[in-house]
């Protein structure tokens, strides 16, 4: 399935002329107040989000996994799917693959694929969360952690191989996630794994090429209970000062306890120079995988407003921008472009805030001024920026209708079938 610049037309035809409407009416209530929607569009237009390898299938929970009809079956289909996003909506344009579940088989036909839909291959993940068939030893009680050197050693020789292999695809960072901690106290030294982890992670950093990156996630929970070794943003900042340079700490807004102050982990991160990207989902309770901004919107805005002061008042390096998010109950795709879109209007918000007025809210101590200022941006409904955004840069003024109205789940049922499984999940 390919979606074609005819079926986009097509799609775009019946809305195009009330959306002119709205965003001619917006474009001047905006300049009243001295912005430019124009500067605005062209900004969204650049901001691209990965789309994860693993986000593309229905997701399950340790209770069951109900798939979804004509799911990718294999890294091929992923890439064409994430095609498919990136035509409807113009913001998809990179992969953020996981390894070992997307081992590409032919490198040169990847490449050509992912070029041939303008896709770039994002942050490469490794796995030591889980044993492979066949491996020789088992991360059960941790893996960069381990007590264990040999398991140890087994887990740095898969980053390094995850490093190769995203190298030959041009990625240019290694995510790393470990699920390792403890289930109960006393299970093993807290302060042993932490030395082994930092001592595993610098093995691997000396196989970096040189300009690439290594982000470190953090978790506080999950799947151990009492203790995880990379518990939070702090213990992911100590590691990336300890790695050096080329060490960055990645922020997962579902790796937090509840009603954590991500924005405010955001911005010390941005001061310190180490924030190496994002892992966007939604989330009421823990780890939920929801779709980005369905819960708790006016957060995201948050964030974003610290970013945006964070891009100008910081010399922290550009962001990997991926979303990490898969749940059972929505079609993928559709998910997905619900996510990109929840991005792109909290962008948007905190890009027309009035810094000046903040900042001088601010200084006069003006505490309901600032939340003015803050909510005036915010409940400023920016939809039609998003909608010109994407149609400007050739997709659909609503990606979400256009995906329906083409009936692109119903054709990819047709290619792939029914009871076609996702690699991985
Ligand atoms: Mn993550």
């Amino acid at each position: 399935m390919k979606i074609t610049a005819s079926h986009i037309e097509e799609a775009n035809e019946t809305l195009e002329k009330d959306h002119l409407e709205s965003l001619d009416f917006l474009s001047q209530r905006l300049a009243k107040k001295g912005i430019d929607t124009n500067l605005i569009i062209e900004k969204l237009q650049e901001l691209q989000i990965a789309i994860p390898s693993w986000a593309l299938g229905a997701g399950g929970t340790r209770f069951g996994r109900f798939s979804g009809a004509g799911e990718p079956s294999n890294i091929i289909q992923k890439i064409e799917d994430i095609g498919l996003i990136h035509a409807l909506n113009k913001s998809s344009n990179a992969v953020s693959l996981h390894i070992p579940w997307d081992i590409p088989q032919d490198y040169e036909a990847i490449r050509q694929l992912a070029k041939s839909l303008s896709i770039q291959f994002d942050a490469v993940n490794s796995n030591t969360f889980q044993d492979q068939v066949g491996q020789k030893e088992s991360y059960k009680y941790g893996s960069l952690a381990n007590t264990d050197q040999a398991v140890r050693e087994l887990a740095i020789a898969h980053n390094k191989e995850v490093i190769n292999i995203g190298e030959k695809l041009g990625s240019k960072a290694l995510t790393v996630w470990l699920a390792d901690g403890s289930s109960f106290p006393g299970q093993y030294s807290i302060r042993k794994a932490l030395q082994n982890t930092h001592e595993s992670l610098s093995e691997i950093y000396k196989a970096l090429p040189e300009d690439w990156k290594i982000l470190v996630e953090y978790k506080p929970y999950e799947p151990n209970f009492y203790s995880t070794v990379i518990q939070d943003w702090g213990t992911s900042f100590l590691l990336a000062n300890k790695l050096g340079p080329k060490a960055y700490t990645l922020v997962d807004l579902g790796h937090h306890l509840p009603n954590t102050n991500i924005e405010q982990i955001v911005t010390t991160l941005m001061s310190e120079e180490k924030l190496g990207g994002f892992h966007f989902n939604d989330s009421k309770y823990g780890d939920d995988d929801l779709t980005v901004g369905s819960v708790k919107p006016y957060q995201l805005f948050l964030i974003f407003h610290e970013l945006v002061q964070g891009f100008s008042e910081t010399n922290n390096p550009p962001l990997s921008w991926m979303i990490d998010a898969s749940h059972n109950i929505k079609d993928p795709l559709e998910d997905l472009l619900q996510s990109v879109e929840a991005i792109k209007l909290a962008f948007a918000q905190a890009l027309i805030i009035d810094q000046k007025a903040l900042e001088e809210a601010q200084n006069n101590h003006d505490t309901a001024k600032a939340q003015e200022i803050l909510q005036d941006a915010y409940r400023t409904d920016l939809r039609p920026l998003i909608a010109e955004a994407a149609r400007r840069s050739g997709g659909a003024i609503a990606p979400l209708n256009a995906y329906r109205q083409i009936g692109v789940r119903n054709q990819l049922i047709k290619e792939r079938g029914t009871s076609s499984k996702a690699s991985g999940l």
